[in-house]
């Protein structure tokens, strides 16, 4: 209960940071960003978000956790570097704040117009289960800020219920392919194989695909082989602190 409280006002006074993780196309370059969230509790040093997102969520805090974080990432994100003159989107992860909420657009696109940033530098990340079933106003919603440029992926793919078949039923441009099939891969055939199969489905039906938890160099190799479109994970970088990913972005490939 103590933990909440200090929580509620953290959010009160733009007590979080984010971090950012670059996710690179398959020559090297960061593409994206996405936006991970810590607490720099004042006794308890940096706490990850599986330490507070579980507090936030007893709380009821989610969503204005998840308002938060949109809003400090587009706001940080319309003031980075652009390496070679083309901006780096930036993806938000979705938990508490969702497309079937009545004011999603309106939270959305006040976040953009305040930041000043691009809608087309904006991915917003959603777990399969918030993309399933949803309603015609819902897919309605989303499609019209797909309509001024939003992208949306799906994170953790196939760690849901979902089979590959429901991938043409999922409203997201990208897909996020879980880093339990990218570990298995150059290891254990049937990791390689499911990830060969979401990349090769995923391009039949027109949406961009992400790797997620690139760790080796051989996974990346092989990755690259089946023709993923970008890469997340340690081997390129951990997320890392606001100052520290623009001189990333400043220094270049
Ligand atoms: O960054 P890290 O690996 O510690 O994140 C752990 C989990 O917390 C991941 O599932 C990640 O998606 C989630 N997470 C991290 N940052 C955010 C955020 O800003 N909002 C939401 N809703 N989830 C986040
Ligand atoms: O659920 P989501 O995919 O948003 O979680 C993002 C989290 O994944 C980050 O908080 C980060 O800690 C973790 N992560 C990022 N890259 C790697 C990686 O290469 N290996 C592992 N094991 N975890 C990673
Ligand atoms: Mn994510
Ligand atoms: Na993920």
């Amino acid at each position: 209960v103590h933990l909440e409280g200090q929580l509620r006002e953290a959010l009160n006074r733009d007590g979080l940071v984010l971090h950012y993780q670059p996710v690179v196309g398959p020559d090297g370059r960061v593409v994206t960003a996405e936006a991970l969230v810590r607490w720099p509790h004042p006794d308890r040093g940096l706490l990850s978000p599986d330490v507070f997102l579980p507090v936030a969520e007893q709380g009821d805090l989610m969503k204005e956790l998840d308002r938060w974080v949109l809003r400090t990432a587009l706001k940080e994100a319309s003031a980075w570097p652009e390496p070679d003159g083309k901006p780096v989107a930036v993806a938000v992860n979705l938990a508490g704040l969702l497309p079937g909420d009545p004011d999603f657009v309106d939270i959305v696109a006040t976040a953009v117009a305040e930041s000043g940033i691009a809608w087309d530098r904006v991915i917003l990340e959603l777990v399969e289960t918030s993309l399933v079933d949803l309603p015609s106003r819902t897919r309605q919603a989303m499609a019209e800020l797909v309509e001024r440029g939003v992208r949306f992926a799906v994170d953790d793919f196939g760690t849901g219920y979902s089979s590959l078949a429901r991938l043409k039923d999922l409203p997201a441009q990208i897909i996020k392919v879980d880093r339990r099939f990218v570990s298995g891969v150059g290891k254990d055939p049937s990791d390689f194989a499911v990830a060969q199969a979401v990349v090769d489905m995923a391009r039949a039906m027109g949406r961009s695909c992400v790797a997620e938890g690139v760790e080796t160099a051989m996974q990346f190799h092989i990755l690259q082989g089946v023709g993923v479109d970008a890469y997340q994970g340690w081997l390129f970088s951990r997320a890392v602190p606001p100052r520290e990913f623009r001189a990333v972005l400043s220094l270049g490939p």
